[in-house]
């Protein structure tokens, strides 16, 4: 069994991001610009764009922070994102989600401007990328796409597994994961799918995506196999000072002796998730999917 390192991957492609943003900056042009709006004050999105705006710093970014209250209206929203889709010392944007439960998401995300939208989350990006155009991928799957390349895992003609069907994770993988060049064979499995484990037994690569903590056991996992565990959930842990730790939906005990690499939580696929962040940031800023 072999641990796929994340955390180090990752510190790696921000070194090789920094090198490029040198030597653009060295040329008289300014650092790409990654701008995050955080609505309220839930501690998972705290941490995830704090992780943000590191990465950020590592890659020689300027990042900015828009903070706005959880009663903040729709509208405020939507006007703020007319904003930054104007302001030419913006490359690129997020919105954090989740989102209050009165603000609309898909009206907020389909408001950015596809050029911007670096979480590749806009129709237009989601499109293109099932079509296999240029587009801002989307995080999580590219992330994990650059994890199997990284660590040379076999993909082409091989049996990949997703469990979840997310727009974020489980769909757009899919769609990577069968594209030209990977060649996987994909199954999507979710919560009506019946008799799960004899689909996970036959994966070379078995994704969980799902978000529930511990779920896939080591009876559901083929010998040999590729697992990543995608799972990030915050289960109380009163032997950490934080009050929390972060829980995988891989059983990593039971699960890591019967596999040929594992992705642990933390320092799996989540630091992947920031880097693939990183470069559409890169791309945004160098107008490499949208010409000017
Ligand atoms: C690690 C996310 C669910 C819903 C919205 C590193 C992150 C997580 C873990 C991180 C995530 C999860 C992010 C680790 C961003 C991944 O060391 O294991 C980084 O910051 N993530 C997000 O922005 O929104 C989410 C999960």
């Amino acid at each position: 069994m072999e641990l796929i390192d994340g955390k180090a991957t990752s510190a790696q492609i921000k070194a090789e991001i920094a090198e490029t943003v040198a030597r653009m900056t060295a040329e008289g042009r300014r650092a790409p610009h990654l701008v995050a709006i955080l609505v309220g004050h839930d501690g998972g999105s705290e941490t995830y764009v704090a992780n943000k705006v590191k990465a950020c710093e590592a890659c020689g970014f300027r990042s900015t922070v828009i903070r706005r209250e959880a009663d903040v209206t729709e509208a405020e929203l939507l006007s703020l994102i007319d904003n930054l889709n104007n302001d030419a010392e913006v490359d690129g944007f997020i919105v954090q989600l989740p989102l209050p439960r009165h603000i609309d998401e898909q009206r907020v995300t389909e408001a950015i401007r596809p050029e911007k939208d670096v979480d590749g989350f806009h129709p237009v990006n989601v499109g293109r990328q099932s079509l296999g155009l240029p587009c801002f991928r989307s995080a999580t799957p590219a992330g994990i796409v650059e994890l199997l390349k990284r660590y040379n895992i076999p993909t082409r003609g091989k049996r990949c597994v997703i469990i979840g069907r997310s727009n974020i994770v489980g769909k757009p993988l899919a769609s990577l994961m069968m594209q030209r060049g990977i060649d996987a064979t994909v199954n999507v499995c979710h919560s009506a799918t019946e008799d799960l484990a004899s689909i996970t037994r036959e994966a070379d690569i078995l994704v969980a995506a799902l978000g529930k903590p511990g779920f896939v056991t080591a009876d559901m996992v083929k010998e040999g196999a590729t697992v990543i565990d995608v799972g990030t959930t915050r289960v109380p842990d009163a032997t950490r000072k934080s009050g929390f730790r972060l829980s995988g939906d891989v059983d990593f005990e039971n699960v890591a002796p019967k596999c040929s690499y594992i992705t642990p939580v933390p320092g799996g696929v989540g630091p992947m998730t920031i880097v693939s962040l990183m470069q559409n940031t890169l791309r945004a800023a160098m107008h490499e999917i949208y010409p000017e």
